[in-house]
């Protein structure tokens, strides 16, 4: 099923949660990407705060967090003439579409989710029936826009497998509504890994083993100048050495476009961890200087983040209003 846009681009649909500070995991693994790409397609990108709920948080914390969220976005450089950016609960029909999926898809399905698995054994009895139904709603975000692709990390695939299983079963059981999208993840960047324990990605929900966003710069130092590396000397991307690796790669993609793997060790050839601690600290400073500068601009000025929100619901809602109603009607709804 082809979804031409006004402007015959393709729609991408991509959101983050604003469960936590932001990281750059975040920034490498998805926003870097959504404003590199920007121009080529028609975006919509959500703040996923109904996703945010399905763990607990405090009120008054995740509505700073959904506002910060949008600066964000908007200081790494999306441009809301090109971008509808917006909150997930200002468009009830997310949570109107997740329960039609909740109702189609197999509880086999849901089952086999890591993400659910991790976080369910990470918060045991806290954990609540809305994390088993968190890849429906996702599934709801995406189909809702019939989006063609998805700009997300290595983490999201499993989920936007489910979302093609359940648009495939939707299409099948009831008739052609949804657009079955793809997942456009970039090997190069797509997991960033925890400071702390490279095995691991690095996740809001270990903030030791990040490095934030709006960090000031000597807090940036400090947490590059202490992440964990094995006790090797020679500066080189190598699998068998994940915290060296993923510094390698943080360097990489915050070096000048077209820099290769091979540019990065050509330069720090001769040279030991240290000087590639020292030399990405002063990279991560400057990448994110502009981004933290332009976040402090915006700040100064919340009415315009709350209109620039406002406006962006009420572009995409629409779209969702009309997916919406033909699913309902599909099912035999109203
Ligand atoms: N470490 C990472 N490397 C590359 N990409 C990453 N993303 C997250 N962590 C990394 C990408 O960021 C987008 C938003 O993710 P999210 O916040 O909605 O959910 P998440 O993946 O669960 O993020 P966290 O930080 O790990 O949060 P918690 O701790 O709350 O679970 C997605 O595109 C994701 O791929």
């Amino acid at each position: 099923m082809s979804t031409p846009t006004h402007s015959g681009k393709k729609r991408v649909f991509s959101g983050i949660q604003p469960s936590g500070e932001m990281h750059l995991g975040n920034y490498l693994g998805a926003i870097k990407n959504w404003v590199d790409a920007q121009y080529d397609n028609d975006n919509i990108f959500c703040i996923v705060d109904l996703h945010a709920i399905t763990v607990p948080q405090d009120p008054q914390t995740l509505h700073r967090r959904s506002r910060d969220l949008a600066k964000i976005y908007l200081a790494a450089g999306l441009d809301p003439s090109r971008t509808a950016i917006f909150i997930q609960s200002h468009v009830k029909e997310h949570a109107e579409m997740a329960w039609l999926f909740n109702c189609i898809t197999p509880m086999g399905w849901a089952n086999r989710m890591t993400q659910f698995k991790e976080k369910q054994a990470e918060i045991k009895e806290r954990s609540s029936v809305g994390l088993l139904a968190y890849p429906m709603l996702m599934a709801a975000d995406i189909l809702l826009y019939q989006a063609d692709g998805v700009p997300v990390g290595e983490d999201q695939r499993q989920h936007i497998e489910l979302t093609r299983d359940i648009a495939q079963k939707f299409n099948h059981d009831y008739g052609p509504v949804l657009k079955v999208p793809e997942a456009w993840i970039r090997s190069e960047g797509a997991r960033i890994m925890s400071l702390q324990d490279p095995t691991k990605k690095m996740s809001k929900s270990d903030p030791a083993g990040c490095i934030l966003l709006l960090d000031p710069p000597d807090v940036l130092r400090s947490r590059i100048m202490k992440a964990v590396t094995d006790s090797g000397r020679e500066v080189r991307f190598d699998e068998s050495r994940p915290g060296l690796l993923n510094l390698l790669t943080i360097y990489q993609l915050l070096s000048p476009p077209g820099t290769t793997r091979q540019d990065v060790e050509r330069h720090f050839e001769g040279q030991g961890y240290g000087a590639l601690k020292k030399e990405l600290a002063e990279l991560v400073v400057e990448g994110l200087g502009p981004l933290q500068r332009h976040f402090a601009e915006l700040s100064k000025d919340e009415g315009h983040i709350e209109d620039l929100l406002k406006n962006g619901a009420d572009r995409v809602r629409p779209i969702a209003q009309q997916t919406m109603a033909a699913a309902a009607a599909a099912m035999g709804l109203g």
